[in-house]
């Protein structure tokens, strides 16, 4: 069994930062899970451009505000507490954060580390 939380987490490298948002990643590939669980905090005001082509990703939101634009349709929908998103055709898409939002997403394959995103919104994928 495997415990953490997050404030510990946070103070170690399990916290990346990044423009417009950072994260805990409470479980890492070698957590040997075969998914990596994180709480990402969007800043306010943050507009992420993201595409995920090596992941699938869900997110759930605890808190804040904000909305997801899905850039193959044009539709935009609200993101608010209780709300999940799941990313399952590698969806190009923005995510806006009207008031800070706090975050629990999991990725499979699962993220290793360090990653932020390149200059299309992916991660780079898995090395095995
Ligand atoms: C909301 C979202 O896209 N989260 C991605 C995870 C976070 N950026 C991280 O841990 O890298």
């Amino acid at each position: 069994m495997i415990i953490r939380d997050v404030d510990s987490a946070n103070a170690t490298e399990r916290r990346v930062v990044s423009e417009g948002w950072e994260s805990c990643r409470l479980l890492l590939k070698d957590d040997n899970m075969g998914f990596s669980f994180h709480i990402t905090t969007i800043y306010e005001g943050a507009e992420l451009h993201l595409h995920y082509k090596n992941h699938f990703e869900s997110v759930y939101c605890i808190s804040g505000e904000g909305s997801i634009e899905d850039l193959a349709t044009g539709e935009v929908h609200p993101i608010k507490p209780g709300v999940m998103y799941g990313l399952d055709k590698h969806d190009k898409h923005i995510l806006r954060a009207t008031k800070e939002m706090k975050m629990a997403c999991c990725f499979n394959p699962p993220v290793s580390g360090q990653e932020v995103h390149d200059e299309s919104g992916a991660y780079p994928a898995a090395v095995d």
